[in-house]
């Protein structure tokens, strides 16, 4: 039988459908608090009781719970006094605010910013460049200049980016030993998640997070605790501004955001600036070498398109890159998760 005839391959379709309604239903129950409700309850809540708590109707809440359940985000039991709603661990673990592993974060940038981008994707896709016009009436021409619009939207930003690196954070960094190399800049740093990782890994290093003066004085405020002495600052912008010399840069999830002439122009600042020994890491989601996948980072690859200047590249569009900014010896490691690694030597 061909898979043209089998009846299940319809199914394939009518799932991808779909996709965006599983999204938006996880989504909806990270925003209304759902799983922190019932992390902070200790014991299986009805519907009634779970919309009443939160302040929804008992009809809609009733159906979002059940979805969830669908989903493994919930699980049901049935009782005398009807059915109990409960987390279960993947949503403990991943969708609460308080869990140290939180993607709640994300979840909001995804819902409230990187959703009503993907409303354009035609427009995006017709055009090749970002939607931030039609999405929000600003103008495209500089990405962060959008994004940052106001100090919530670079919040929510903030927090989201940072919250990958809970799950992501060691792999890239124990990629390559960089136990050789003390002092460090993370270029456009943000929230600082990533530097926090990086010195826990490596006790001796220092990690200067380097960004907008914006993002650095938020990141001051809301982010690092000021006891982390190993974690400075530095405000600039790279493109404009002069990088500081160092030993080590970090540039995670940048050079996907800009075009290859912009990253060019900005790997030559680094090698210029960079110690000779030193290097950079380059933190990005790879593409395979033929393009057929990760799915995951084609779909970023979509997302660059709608927010920003970017796209994901391949290891060898990267190693390319560094070469020809001067960079030597370039090492890729794949973690096999989200995030990859890149390491290239002056
Ligand atoms: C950027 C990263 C992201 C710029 C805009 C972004 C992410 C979302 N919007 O550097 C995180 C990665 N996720 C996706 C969907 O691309």
């Amino acid at each position: 039988m061909s898979s043209t005839e089998d009846l299940h391959y319809p199914q394939i379709i009518l799932q991808y459908s779909s996709g965006f309604l599983v999204s938006k239903v996880m989504f909806t129950a990270c925003e209304l608090g759902v799983f922190d409700l019932l992390l902070e309850s200790g014991e299986p809540l009805s519907s009634g009781a779970i919309a009443a708590r939160l302040g929804a109707s008992t009809t809609g809440m009733e159906r979002l719970l059940d979805a969830c359940v669908g989903l493994k985000l919930l699980a049901v039991e049935l009782t005398q006094e009807g059915a109990l709603y409960r987390n279960t661990e993947i949503s403990t673990i991943y969708l609460t605010k308080s869990s140290p592993r939180s993607q709640y974060h994300m979840m909001m940038y995804y819902s409230n910013t990187v959703y009503l981008c993907w409303h354009y994707l035609a427009d995006a896709v017709r055009e090749g460049r970002n939607q931030y016009e039609r999405a929000f009436g600003i103008s495209p021409k500089d990405p962060f200049g959008a994004m940052y619009r106001s100090e919530e939207e670079m919040l929510k930003f903030m927090a989201g980016q940072n919250s990958v690196w809970s799950i992501c954070g060691r792999d890239v960094l124990a990629a390559f030993d960089l136990s050789p190399f003390t002092q460090i800049y993370d270029l456009g740093g943000g929230g600082g998640a990533l530097a926090r990782e990086y010195v826990s890994l490596y006790p001796n290093s220092t990690v200067t997070i380097y960004d907008l003066p914006k993002v650095v004085q938020v990141a001051k405020e809301r982010f690092v605790p000021p006891e982390e002495r190993r974690i400075a600052f530095r405000e600039g912008d790279f493109f404009n501004d002069s990088v500081p010399e160092a030993e080590l840069y970090i540039l995670s999830k940048i050079l996907h955001d800009w075009d290859d002439d912009k990253c060019r122009q900005l790997l030559a600042k680094v090698y210029k600036a960079c110690k000779s020994g030193g290097g950079v890491l380059l933190v990005e989601s790879l593409l395979n070498e033929d393009r057929s996948g990760p799915l995951e980072t084609q779909l970023y690859s979509m997302n660059m398109l709608v927010q920003t200047e970017g796209k994901e590249r391949t290891a060898a569009e990267y190693s390319k890159l560094l070469e020809a900014a001067g960079f030597r010896g370039v090492q890729v490691k794949r973690t096999g998760k989200l995030y990859d690694a890149l390491l290239g030597m002056k």
